[in-house]
């Protein structure tokens, strides 16, 4: 083990900073470079957990990079390999109890409600029911011996990831990328002397694979996923062809044994019988002769075209955007000692701006085009059986995953999120004839790839009706940052009003109120304490806050939307009805914006779900501008939870950063993100509830972005208010970002100095007006499509 010491000058800051690096390596490599560390992660050992290798990604087909000089593994994923069927069903008839359960919580008989639901509405749970991992390549190299310069790394501009190393006088190199042109991962294995690569190639999986050698130079690896032995799922198949250049290639007993090679070039390919239209139907499809066909076609390919064609389609999404927080003087160092350094105290506004780019690196390699949206831990899962089965939760997991895609300037790979809400329409409108009685589509807390839309499990999770709803508001945002009207027209308006109907079904009259109120349903996860005392608690209300504004935002975007494509009938003249008696969420006697319609106490007043401040991110019902009396409300609910432990998961504290930001509490939203990358944050960068779940680091990523860049709140002509700088905290006094996009199609690039914006580039992709807002100066601004204005004096 060897010690070193270094001082590092970082925003004025001298701090001491003490790391070990085992026996792999004596010297940090010098950077000849100034810049061969920017938007890297790197480290100076390999990965000897999954929580600290890399990942790649094409959307579809992942892979987890550990870097290990002699017997390393490359984890691999595609992102249908599921567990299967059965699927969960909802109960025919529960609409009869849910009205039984509404009198009851009007009366206050708030267990006895409970109960009903639980017993005649909650269809079965069936877990576990997992996606799954593909399968691993196995990699035993030859080598032997003290290594110098080791370095690892993921350089997320051309998404490749790099082990290089020296070994005997020999520098190796190993790059992974996973090519979304020619759909392999490829694995290229060099070394600067000849003949200096002998290397066994197997294939393994956690359960349910057959493995065998194919042709002279490939291994097959294939199953149909399982969960030991039940849910028999999606059938899979993953090949791995060997071309070496030089040397000599054994094959036998699913090996290939290659030594003496000069190089060797692995490509990698998977195929599934997922079918995304009809999952019930498995595809018909000769998965054995897809890979071939894939692999056949890349190894005509010359690598140096597959790198290039690689990373300029990653590079036509990720250079979109640049930013830069601070310095970013501690880039030199390791990124784990970084984010150590940080968890020690240490501020570290470069590693903010790294995560912010991680984040979008990550949505680019688990959503793309085509493929299936990025689950809880987008593509990248290592367990048979992962936490939550690594699904859909669509009572903020799912949709926090696709917070930064408009904003970072990633519109396309929103596009798997909207198909995938979708292709759950058919399935929502039967759960809801058959639990509902009633139109229009409905899903609830969660789902996977089945396409179920049941209510089931508990009811503390379970009886809440409103992922459907919620995920359509991703539609509008779209409409909004893009302007594009056909998809308005043809995707956007048709979902939002499918889920209206469902909605105008589901509310109630409050009979004390007259007002119409959503319910039973629970305030996601949480629970209340009942007015019987006794520490009894319960889960199901009426008028919940969540519910009210998910139906206000549901209700408002419809009506916009309707507004926007010309479109007057008698249900909109309903819904406008509705929406006018809609109750709104209240204020507590402590001030406190009320969780739930009634004052309750509360069992768990730290929940990492702060789901009553929908209406202020990522709803836009309460902001500054329309509803100043609401903020207070809110500042103090946030300031309560926090003070009651909320926040410790991952995804929670990225909520939090968003809500500061919203709320222009820039030095609250910086603490946040701070406490996210020190408690929150592995050394890869990968998000921990704990376990790992990528929604933080989107979540994350949105709330850098919203904190340097708002536009959901308009004038009083509908004209969208570009908010520029509206949270930036100190430590990021010196920076620019350019590429960040906003609502009515602007593009902006800014920079700023001593705390103060120095100039700023407005981009307009549509024609449009707005006004652009600089603390509290307002300057109007109308632009040709195309037009660009540079603003420098504030
Ligand atoms: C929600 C959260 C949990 C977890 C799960 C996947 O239900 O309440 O914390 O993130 O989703």
């Amino acid at each position: 083990m060897n010690i070193y010491k270094q001082a590092l000058l970082f925003f004025g800051t001298i701090f001491i900073s003490l790391y070990s690096v085992s026996g792999q390596n004596n010297n940090r490599i010098s950077q000849a470079d100034d810049d061969a560390n920017r938007n890297k992660l790197w480290y100076q050992n390999p990965a000897n957990d999954w929580m600290k290798a890399l990942p790649v990604g094409n959307g579809r087909l992942g892979a987890m990079v550990f870097g290990n000089i002699t017997n390393d593994t490359l984890q691999l994923n595609e992102e249908s390999v599921w567990a299967g069927p059965p699927i969960p069903e909802g109960r025919e008839g529960a609409s009869e109890y849910l009205e039984k359960a509404r009198q009851l919580i009007f009366q206050g008989r708030y267990s006895e409600a409970d109960k009903l639901v639980q017993d005649h509405v909650m269809g079965e749970r069936i877990s576990p029911r997992s996606y799954q991992p593909l399968g691993n390549v196995i990699l035993k190299f030859g080598l032997q011996g003290e290594t110098e310069n080791y370095r690892r790394e993921l350089d997320l501009d051309r998404a490749i990831a790099k082990t290089t190393f020296t070994l005997d006088g020999v520098n190796y190199t190993r790059e992974v990328f996973s090519s979304p042109i020619d759909q392999v991962i490829i694995v290229l294995l060099s070394a600067d002397k000849p003949k200096s690569i002998s290397v066994d190639i197997s294939m393994n999986r956690p359960a349910d694979f057959d493995v065998a050698n194919t042709g002279k130079n490939k291994i097959r690896l294939w199953g149909q996923a399982s969960q030991k032995g039940k849910h028999l799922g999606v059938k899979y198949e993953t090949q791995v062809m060997a071309v070496p250049k030089g040397g000599r290639l054994v094959s036998a007993d699913g090996t290939i044994s290659i030594s003496d090679a000069d190089s060797v070039t692995l490509l990698i390919a998977a195929a599934t019988d997922y079918n995304r239209n009809d999952p019930a139907t498995p595809l018909n499809d000769d998965l054995s002769k897809q890979c071939s066909t894939t692999l056949k076609a890349a190894s005509k390919k010359r690598v140096n075209t597959m790198i290039s064609e690689h990373a300029t389609e990653h590079q036509r999404l990720f250079r979109r955007m640049a930013i830069q927080l601070g310095t970013d003087a501690s880039r030199e160092l390791p990124t784990d000692e970084r984010l150590e350094a940080v968890k020690n105290g240490v501020d570290d506004a470069g590693l903010m701006a790294l995560y912010f780019q991680y984040g979008r690196y990550l949505l680019i390699s688990s959503s793309r085009a085509g493929t299936l949206p990025a689950n809880l831990q987008g593509i990248w899962n290592h367990h048979l059986a992962a936490p939550w089965n690594s699904d859909y939760h669509t009572n903020i997991n799912m949709q926090m995953n696709y917070w930064p895609a408009e904003v970072t300037n990633l519109s396309e790979c929103h596009e798997p999120f909207f198909t995938f809400i979708e292709s759950l329409v058919p399935s929502g409108q039967q759960t809801a004839k058959k639990v509902y009685d009633s139109d229009g589509f409905v899903v609830h807390h969660t789902t996977d790839v089945w396409h179920w839309t049941a209510p089931i499990g508990k009811v503390q999770y379970g009886m809440w009706p409103f992922g459907g709803a919620w995920s359509t508001q991703h539609f509008m945002e779209h409409y909004r940052f893009t302007g594009d009207t056909t998809f308005l027209k043809e995707r956007a308006y048709p979902i939002i009003r499918e889920s209206s109907k469902f909605m105008m079904d589901w509310l109630t009259k409050d009979p004390r109120s007259g007002k119409w109120v959503s319910g039973p349903s629970t305030s996601p996860e949480n629970k209340f304490l009942t007015p019987a005392g006794d520490d009894e608690w319960a889960n199901l209300g009426m008028g919940n806050a969540m519910d009210q504004e998910i139906i206000w935002d549901n209700f408002t975007n419809l009506l916009e939307a309707a507004e926007i494509l010309k479109i007057e009938d008698d249900f909109l003249t309903e819904v406008k009805a509705s929406l006018d008696n809609l109750a709104l969420p209240k204020i507590g006697s402590d001030g406190r914006l009320m969780e739930w319609s009634q004052e309750f106490g509360e069992v768990d007043a730290g929940h990492r779900h702060l789901s009553h401040l929908y209406s202020l991110h990522p709803g836009r019902q309460f902001n500054e501008k329309d509803t100043p009396f609401m903020i207070d409300a809110i500042n103090r609910s946030i300031d309560y939870r926090l003070a009651s432990g909320g926040g410790h998961t991952g995804w929670s504290r990225a909520w939090i950063i968003n809500f500061f930001a919203r709320l222009g509490e820039s030095e609250k939203a910086y603490e946040n993100i701070k406490a996210l990358l020190q408690k929150s944050t592995a050394a890869n960068l990968f998000d921990y509830h704990p376990p790992f779940q990528i929604d933080g680091n989107f979540g994350g990523t949105a709330g850098i972005a919203e904190m340097l860049l708002q536009s959901h709140v308009q004038d009083d002509m509908g004209n969208t208010i570009l908010y520029l700088i509206p949270a930036l905290p100190k430590a990021w006094s010196q920076g620019h970002i350019s590429g960040l996009k906003a609502r009515g199609g602007f593009e902006i690039d800014m920079e700023w100095n001593n705390s103060t914006l120095t100039s700023a580039t407005i981009k307009a992709t549509q024609r449009g007006t707005c006004k652009v807002r600089v603390g509290d100066k307002i300057i109007d601004l109308t632009l040709a499509k195309g037009e660009k204005r540079t603003l420098s004096d504030f």
